[in-house]
């Protein structure tokens, strides 16, 4: 077996999962980057040469949709080809196994559930379904790959993601908030913790609070442990500390 250099923080995390008897994961984009989906604040990313707040927003939808559809129906195309990775995998078994009670993620593209993973919190909504903005009814993702507006009232069609500036699904943040207040562990998974509600999960938690992701974030230090690396590598490694 090869020996990592975090070979002690991987022994103690598989202890603190061992231990706890309420475990919540909380997943960002860094999460997909291994399956080959961008993430949106590395050099990389998504972002780079788009602000957020100009695309993931209300405010482009209704002044520029042409560059909102654009960008949405890209994302869309891009995830038909993709597949979780080992590091998806290892989560669903955690699962299964009774290691993780709670998965919440603020991804949209389904790869925790393509895995295997039940009962996810998506907090950030999905992608996988589109709706009509003004009257909210139900609408065919590929109506929005066409540009075809709303059959109902010709409203703009938009993915049933969470935009800059909208409210986070009520029933869903409200379900994270009560497992993270029960949490005996939190252990966060590939994001920049800049977006709030969501970057506010860590702090609410009264148990162990851990992260593993490529590099640090301004949060580092709220964490009891932090680990450095690809979420794919640092997942398999801790599950064969936990399988030994
Ligand atoms: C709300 C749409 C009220 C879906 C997204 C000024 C100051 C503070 C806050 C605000 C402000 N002005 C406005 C706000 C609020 C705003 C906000 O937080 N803005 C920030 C940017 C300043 N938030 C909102 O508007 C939210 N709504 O607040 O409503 C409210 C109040 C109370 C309760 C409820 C509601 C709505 C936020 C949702 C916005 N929607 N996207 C989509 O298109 O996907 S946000 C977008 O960022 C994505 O959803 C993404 O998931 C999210 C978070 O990004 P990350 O997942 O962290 O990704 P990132 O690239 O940043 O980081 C990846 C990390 O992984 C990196 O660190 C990288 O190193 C690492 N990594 C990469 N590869 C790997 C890896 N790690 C390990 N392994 C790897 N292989």
């Amino acid at each position: 077996m090869i020996l990592h250099s975090e070979q002690p923080n991987f022994e103690r995390l598989a202890d603190w999962l061992k231990e706890s008897r309420y475990t919540m994961v909380l997943t960002g984009a860094g999460m997909s980057t291994e399956s080959g989906v961008p993430d949106f604040r590395s050099k990389n990313g998504w972002w780079q040469n788009i602000d957020p707040r100009t695309v993931a927003a209300v405010a482009a939808l209704q002044e520029n949709y042409p560059l909102f559809h654009e960008f949405y129906s890209r994302r869309i195309k891009g995830l038909e080809q993709v597949k979780p990775h080992q590091g998806h995998y290892v989560l669903s078994d955690w699962q299964r196994r009774g290691l993780i009670q709670t998965l919440a993620t603020q991804n949209v593209d389904g790869l925790h559930q393509h895995a295997g993973s039940l009962d996810v919190f998506e907090l950030h909504g999905s992608i996988h379904s589109v709706r009509c903005h003004d009257c909210e009814a139900p609408a065919e993702k590929t109506d929005f790959l066409q540009g075809i507006p709303c059959r109902y009232c010709s409203g703009p069609l938009r993915p049933d993601v969470v935009l800059f500036g909208e409210m986070l699904p009520e029933d869903v943040w409200n379900a994270a908030l009560a497992a993270v207040s029960r949490a005996e562990l939190l252990l966060v998974i590939g994001t920049s913790l800049q977006v709030y509600p969501v970057n506010q999960l860590p702090a609410l938690t009264l148990g162990r609070v851990a992260i593993l992701n490529a590099e640090p974030t301004e949060m580092d230090s709220l964490f009891d442990l932090a680990i450095h690396g690809q979420a794919g590598n640092l997942l398999q490694a801790i599950d064969q500390v936990l399988s030994m």
